[in-house]
């Protein structure tokens, strides 16, 4: 039997999530921190191996070889696993899809406050400055609505983006919308259809194992948090 894929990453859903489900989905053999016995104290020794090319997690190692970068773990597994969209045309659906993830998680970063930072104060870079009330105020009153909008229309009125519905594009796209739901949960009010794609992928009992910290991940901490 091939050697099970190995995850590492924190107890906080952030960037993890995603990686996570795409592993579950996958059909593939995976470990996971708490199967892995990988927690926060033993970050600086990984630190320091140099496994992780930007000196960051999410971390996935399969036999010698070391992938960083979320986008590259799922594309890599969603390779292996045949879950990158069977056409070509739903491997590019499955790729925007990922990239609009990443751009719903940098703006909930500089928006919306963390376990650790909170509006207007800097983040643990000592650079990045969070976005005061008013700048969240229209983030989630303009923008997020706007990007919504926008995922509404591409799923034509359906509620799945590909003919499979579960690439690793919806499923980091879920991650991401996920995190956003647990901090506004009338989220898709204005998107019944999003809110049918998002309803559909909860339902999946590997998401609803990962989620529910049955998996081989362990349990999760939320990173986004709603203004005290
Ligand atoms: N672009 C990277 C970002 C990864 C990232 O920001 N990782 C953070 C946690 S979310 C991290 O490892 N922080 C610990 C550190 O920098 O020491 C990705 O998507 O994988």
């Amino acid at each position: 039997m091939a050697e099970p894929l190995k995850l590492y990453y924190f107890p906080v859903m952030a960037k993890g999530l995603g990686p996570a489900l795409v592993c579950e989905l996958s059909g593939l053999s995976w470990l996971g921190p708490k199967d892995l016995g990988f927690t926060r104290d033993d970050w600086p020794k990984l630190k320091e191996s140099g496994k992780c090319a930007f000196g960051q997690l999410p971390l996935l190692e399969v036999g010698s070889t070391c992938i960083s970068q979320s986008i590259a773990i799922v594309n890599y597994v969603g390779k292996l696993a045949g879950t990158e969209g069977a056409t070509p045309e739903d491997f590019a659906t499955s790729q925007t899809l990922l990239a609009e993830g990443e751009d719903l998680y940098a703006a909930m970063q500089k928006f919306q406050p963390t376990r650790s930072v909170k509006l207007g104060e800097y983040g643990r870079d000592g650079i990045t400055l969070k976005g005061n009330a008013t700048a969240h105020g229209k983030f989630w009153e303009e923008w997020v609505p706007d990007q919504l909008q926008k995922l509404e229309t591409l799923l034509k009125g359906k509620s799945q983006f590909t003919a499979k519905g579960e690439t690793v594009g919806e499923l980091y796209l879920w991650a991401m919308l996920h995190q956003m739901k647990l901090c506004k949960s009338e989220l898709f009010s204005a998107t019944p259809k999003l809110g049918e794609f998002y309803a559909r992928i909860a339902g999946l009992a590997g998401v609803k194992k990962v989620v529910s910290g049955a998996s081989t991940y362990g349990e999760w901490e939320q990173y986004f948090v709603n203004p005290e």
